[in-house]
C-alpha cells in the first residue's frame, strides 16, 4: 500500500502514575521529550495531555502553553490537545487549553465508564459544547470512538453539521467498558470511516494486532504510553519512542511508507 501511515503518539496520558509505570514522564520538560523523542522515531502526530506540580492530571492552559513551546522549539509535529483531560474534569476546564489554538482536539463521542479511573462523560450537551469551542478556535477535531454507541452518535453529530467539515476519527479499541479488539469490530468501523482518515490504538495487550490490521487495511496507528506501557508480555516499555519505533518497522516490513510531518499535515489537513 502507497498511503503513508500516520503514527499518533499519545505521550502521557490522565491515568497513569509513576508508582503504576516507573518510565511516566510528568514535568514539563520529560513530556516534550518524551514527545520529541517520538517524533524523531516516526510519530508525526503528538496526542497531549500534561500534568500540574503534583503530577496530576491537569487542563491548566499555561502548561498546555510551557509544553507546547518546549515541543515547538526542538520539532515540528502536529500537537493534538486532549479535551477529554481525566474522567470528572469540568468542561470548561476541558476546553480551556483549545484557546493556544493547537492543529488539532479530540472529540470523544459518548460516556464510557473506565471502571476504576471513574466515568468519562459525555453527554450530547458536552459534545456540542467541545465542539463548538474546536470549532470557533480553528481547531480540526479528531472524534473519538470507544464502543459502537458512540458511532451513532458521531453520525447523529455529523448529520445535523454540528461537527467541522474537516475532521479525521480516532478508534480505542479494548478499553475497560468498551468495544472489545475483535478483527472484526475493526472492520466494521474501517467500513462506517472509510471516507475519512481514520487512525486505531488497541489498548495495552491489543496494541500489536489492532496496530497490523490498522495499516493492513489503510489506516493509521496510535501508539504510546497512555494507551500501553508494555513492549512485550511482562516487561514495560522503555519510552514513547521504543513503542513508535516497532510500528515504523512493522509498517516498513509490510511495504506501506511512514507519513513524515508535511505528509501528515496534508492528509489531515492541518
Ligand atoms: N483520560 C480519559 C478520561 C482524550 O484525551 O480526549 C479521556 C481521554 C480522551 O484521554
Ligand atoms: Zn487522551
Amino acid at each position: 500500500m502507497d498511503k503513508p501511515l500516520i503514527i499518533e503518539c499519545p505521550v502521557v496520558g490522565a491515568e497513569l502514575t509513576r508508582e503504576m509505570y516507573p518510565y511516566l514522564p510528568l514535568t514539563p520538560d520529560e513530556i516534550s521529550s518524551s514527545a520529541v523523542e517520538a517524533v524523531e522515531a516516526g510519530a508525526s502526530v503528538i496526542h497531549l495531555h500534561v500534568r500540574d506540580e503534583n503530577g496530576n492530571p491537569s487542563q491548566r492552559l499555561d502548561i498546555f502553553e510551557e509544553v507546547t513551546e518546549k515541543i515547538r522549539n526542538r520539532c515540528d509535529c502536529i500537537i493534538q490537545y486532549s479535551t477529554g483531560g481525566a474522567a470528572g474534569t469540568p468542561i470548561e476546564e476541558r476546553i480551556a487549553p483549545l484557546k493556544l489554538k493547537p492543529d488539532m482536539a479530540t472529540l470523544t463521542m459518548g460516556t464510557i465508564d473506565l471502571g476504576e479511573y471513574g466515568v468519562f462523560e459525555n453527554e450530547d450537551s458536552t459534545i456540542e459544547t467541545i465542539a463548538n469551542a474546536i470549532e470557533a478556535n480553528g481547531v480540526v477535531p479528531e472524534l473519538e470512538i470507544f464502543d459502537c454507541g458512540m458511532v451513532d452518535t458521531a453520525f447523529r453529530f455529523l448529520k445535523r453539521k454540528k461537527i467541522p467539515e474537516n475532521f479525521n476519527v480516532g478508534f480505542g479499541f479494548g478499553l475497560k467498558g468498551g468495544m472489545p479488539a475483535d478483527a472484526q469490530n475493526i472492520f466494521l468501523l474501517a467500513q462506517k470511516f472509510n471516507n475519512h482518515i481514520w487512525v486505531a490504538s488497541g489498548i495495552s495487550k491489543n496494541h500489536l494486532p489492532v496496530s497490523a490490521h490498522a495499516i493492513a487495511l489503510g489506516g493509521h496507528v496510535r501508539v504510546g504510553i497512555e494507551d500501553n506501557i508494555y513492549f512485550r508480555k511482562g516487561e514495560y516499555a522503555k519510552s514513547n519512542a521504543q513503542l513508535v519505533s516497532r510500528i515504523v518497522r512493522i509498517s516498513n516490513e509490510l511495504e506501506r511508507p511512514v507519513a513524515n510531518v508535511d505528509e501528515a499535515r496534508s492528509m489531515l489537513k492541518v
